[in-house]
Parts: structure tokens; C-alpha cells; sequence
């Protein structure tokens, strides 16, 4: 095997990555951080974090003999992605779903390193979607810095850094740990809208907007509803407050392009709050497809549209929002109904949904609504 370090940095930047580091493959000290956070129940309904405990604290369980990790970030920092009138999508989310584009980078990094003499079948990947701590391996390699706000950020790119790792089965020098830190600073602790980074590098999930959003099934708690704000599906403010967004990487720089994987999709593009209020299942199943908005599901698209508008007191939504509340889809009739007692309490149309309600929750939120009068 000719690979040296040179050609596999040379490759991973030839594929679109901004960084690589090389780092151990193993979690380190960051593992017993994870059962902690597990223990305290901070993953929420997210049980598949809980089922993979073993394999992310020790990647040498379930990966085939792995060495060392080739730890990759893509700055996918640009201009914020607001739906007209109103509605925020975060960045990260806003393109092609970037499992698949950063997934086919990997995948096709991994052929070229196969090329090189690397035996077929012996590198795991992952970019979000298997059994690794990824942040822990980024910041053990080197990528960037473990900040108070729990992102890895790097000192020259900043924080808004996609990660992915390929696990290789042969040594590589390790890098340094980056240097940087967070200083004195707390601007993200203290901006967070619904206070869910609980102290430096600790985040309950279960109150941050990019879990209620994306993968909480159901409702979402009352207490949460108005500083969701008008984020529909996660949400970038511990990013956009941090001195290190403004100073560095593409989020600091006006009028750098995107790189095309991060373009907005044209369907994200063109939609509206409204839109995605009364969005149908053929739309969802035609137009959707592709997109990493599709994780929350429709019907968590759909709720999380209608607390947006509650929450931006849109009066022109009333007439879809009126429409959720005789919605087949029990959880959409919960959230309009809310959406509308912020934005006209005295709307009869809440009377009238009380009236045939049958759902528990739902009939709250009415009541609740009508309780605003
Ligand atoms: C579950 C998950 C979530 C959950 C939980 C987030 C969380 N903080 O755990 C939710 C849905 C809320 C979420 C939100 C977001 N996520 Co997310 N998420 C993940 C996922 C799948 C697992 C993360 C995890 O293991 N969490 C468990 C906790 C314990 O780990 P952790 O927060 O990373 O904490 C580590 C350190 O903080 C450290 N640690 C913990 N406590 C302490 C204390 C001390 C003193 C020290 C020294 C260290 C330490 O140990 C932990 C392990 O390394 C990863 C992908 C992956 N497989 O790793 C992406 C990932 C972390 N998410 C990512 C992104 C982009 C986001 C969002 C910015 C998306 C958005 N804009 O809406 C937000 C940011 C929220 C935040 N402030 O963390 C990126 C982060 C990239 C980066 N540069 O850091 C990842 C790596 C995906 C990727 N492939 O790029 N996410
Ligand atoms: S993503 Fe939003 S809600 Fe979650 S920790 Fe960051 S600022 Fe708080
Ligand atoms: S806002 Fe401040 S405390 Fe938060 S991650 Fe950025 S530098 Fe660190």
C-alpha cells in the first residue's frame, strides 16, 4: 500500500472537505460523558442513542478493526434561509438531505483510498447516520475545539462544520488537538431561546428546538411553543450569536458562494409557512423527497409550521390554520389550535372545533385558546 498521510489529506480535500485530521478511533474520555447524559435521560424519545450506547463508546464492537479515523469537516456556513414571509430553516438542513450529499463524498473517498491499495471492505464510514460519537473523534483529531455550546468549531472555519470520519485499519499520525476556546465567553448559553444548554458543553435535548422539531413525534411541550419562535425545523441561533460565525469560515464572508451542496432546495426554496401547514401527502411523497426536512415527518412539519405562525401572529394564516383545526391528523388540530389563540383567541372557529373535539390534547389546546379571551 502506497498511501501516505499527504495523499489522503490530498484526496479528502480533492472530495469537497474543508478539514482533515487524523485522530484515534475511539471516543476517549468523551464516552463516559455520553453515559452520563444518557443516564440523565438528555436523549429524550430518541432511543436509538440509548440502544447504540455500547457501539458509541467503543467503536472497536461493531467496526472492523479500526485503527485510526480520518476525522472530515465541510463548512457549510452562508446567509440564513428564511421561507417567504417568514419561517426559518436551519442551514445544515436546508440543501439536499446532507446525509446523502456528504454520505456520497465519503463513499466515494473511500473507493479512492481502495483504489490506493486500502483492502476492499475495511473502512467504516459515517456521517450522522451510524453508532459514532462524531464530535468526540473530531475534536480528539484535532478538527476543531469543543465549545460551550457543544458544537466542535474551528478555530479557522468556525461552527458551522458538518462532520464525517472514515475508520481505516492501518495507523496514521495523529494531529494536534486544535488550539481555541470558548474563553469567557457564553453568548450561546445565554441566547439559547429556551435555555436548553443547561451549563458549558451540557444540552438536554428534550428542550432544544432542534430536537422538538426534528425528532420529537407528537406534541410539542406548551412551555416550548413560544420560544420555538419561528424556527420550523431545527434552529441555528447558538451559532449565530457565537463571535466565531462572524469572524471566520464562509459565514463570515459576505457574498462567498455556497458550495452547490449546501444550495437551498429548490422545493425548501419555494415554500411557505401556510404551504407547510397544508402540506399533502402526494407533495410530501413527490416533491419532498430528498430533502432532510423529511426527518420530521409530515405531520412535524405541519405542527411545527403552525406554531411558527402562532408565534409570528400572522392574521393571513387564519384561514389554513381554521382548516388544521378539522385536519384528520389529531396533532395538526392540537397546533393550529394554539396558532390561532395566539393570533385571534375570538375566533369562532374554536368554538366550534370545541364542539366536535374528541381528541384529549386537542381539546386543551382549545380550551386553552379560548382561556386567552
Ligand atoms: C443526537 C444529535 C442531536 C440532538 C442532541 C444534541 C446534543 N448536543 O447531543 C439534537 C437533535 C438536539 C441535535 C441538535 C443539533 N445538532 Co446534532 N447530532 C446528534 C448526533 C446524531 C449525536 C450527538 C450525540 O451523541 N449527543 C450526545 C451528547 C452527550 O454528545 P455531545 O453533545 O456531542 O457531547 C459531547 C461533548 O460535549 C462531550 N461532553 C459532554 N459533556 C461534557 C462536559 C465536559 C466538561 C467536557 C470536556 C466534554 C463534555 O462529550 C460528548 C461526546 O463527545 C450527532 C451525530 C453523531 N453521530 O455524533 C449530530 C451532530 C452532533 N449534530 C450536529 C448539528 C449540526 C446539530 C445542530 C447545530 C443542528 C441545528 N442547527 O439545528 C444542533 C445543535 C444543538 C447543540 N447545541 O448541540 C453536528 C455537529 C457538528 C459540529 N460542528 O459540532 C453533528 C456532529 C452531525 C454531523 N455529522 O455533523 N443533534
Ligand atoms: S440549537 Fe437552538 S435550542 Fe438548541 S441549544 Fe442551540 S440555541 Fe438552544
Ligand atoms: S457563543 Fe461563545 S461560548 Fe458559545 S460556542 Fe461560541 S465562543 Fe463558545
Amino acid at each position: 500500500m502506497n498511501l501516505t498521510p499527504e495523499l489522503v489529506r490530498s484526496l479528502a480535500h480533492d472530495e469537497g472537505f474543508d478539514l482533515v485530521r487524523f485522530g484515534p478511533a475511539h471516543p476517549g474520555e468523551h464516552a463516559a460523558r455520553l453515559e452520563a447524559w444518557l443516564d440523565e435521560g438528555m436523549h429524550g424519545s430518541m432511543s436509538w442513542l440509548a440502544d447504540w450506547r455500547e457501539k458509541l463508546v467503543d467503536p472497536a464492537r461493531w467496526a472492523r478493526d479500526p485503527k485510526s479515523a480520518i476525522c472530515l469537516a465541510a463548512d457549510y456556513g452562508g446567509p440564513p434561509v428564511d421561507l417567504a414571509g417568514g419561517g426559518r430553516i436551519a442551514r445544515y438542513a436546508a440543501g439536499r438531505d446532507y446525509h446523502r450529499a456528504l454520505g456520497d463524498r465519503v463513499r466515494r473517498l473511500r473507493r479512492r483510498l481502495e483504489r490506493e491499495g486500502v483492502p476492499h471492505g475495511s473502512i467504516d464510514i459515517g456521517t450522522d447516520a451510524i453508532p459514532i460519537l462524531e464530535r468526540a473523534l473530531a475534536v480528539r483529531s484535532g478538527v476543531g475545539f469543543l465549545a460551550k455550546s457543544a458544537g466542535v468549531i474551528s478555530p479557522d472555519l468556525g461552527p458551522y462544520l458538518l462532520l464525517s470520519e472514515l475508520l481505516v485499519p492501518f495507523e496514521l499520525p495523529f494531529d494536534l488537538p486544535s488550539p481555541g476556546s470558548c474563553g469567557t465567553c457564553t453568548r450561546c448559553i445565554d441566547a439559547c431561546p429556551t435555555g436548553a444548554i443547561l451549563a458549558p458543553y451540557r444540552v438536554d435535548a428534550r428542550r432544544c428546538i432542534s430536537y422538538t422539531t426534528i425528532e420529537l413525534r407528537g406534541s410539542i411541550p406548551d412551555e416550548l411553543r413560544e420560544p420555538q419562535g419561528s424556527w420550523v425545523f431545527g434552529c441555528d441561533v447558538c451559532l449565530e450569536v457565537c463571535p466565531f460565525a462572524s469572524t471566520r469560515g464562509r459565514a463570515a464572508t459576505p457574498g462567498a458562494p455556497r458550495p452547490d451542496a449546501f444550495l437551498p432546495h429548490p422545493v425548501v426554496e419555494h415554500a411557505t409557512l401556510v404551504g407547510l401547514v397544508e402540506l399533502d401527502e402526494a407533495d410530501y411523497e413527490e416533491r419532498w423527497v430528498g430533502t432532510a426536512l423529511r426527518r420530521a415527518t409530515r405531520t412535524g412539519l405541519r405542527r411545527n409550521a403552525a406554531v411558527a405562525l402562532g408565534n409570528l401572529g400572522d392574521q393571513d394564516a387564519l384561514p389554513a390554520l381554521r382548516r388544521g383545526l378539522a385536519d384528520v391528523d389529531g396533532i395538526v388540530r392540537e397546533h393550529c389550535a394554539w396558532a390561532i389563540g395566539r393570533i385571534a383567541p375570538r375566533d369562532t372557529s374554536l368554538d366550534a372545533a370545541l364542539a366536535r373535539e374528541t381528541d384529549d390534547a386537542a381539546r386543551r389546546a382549545i380550551a386553552t385558546a379560548l382561556a386567552r379571551r
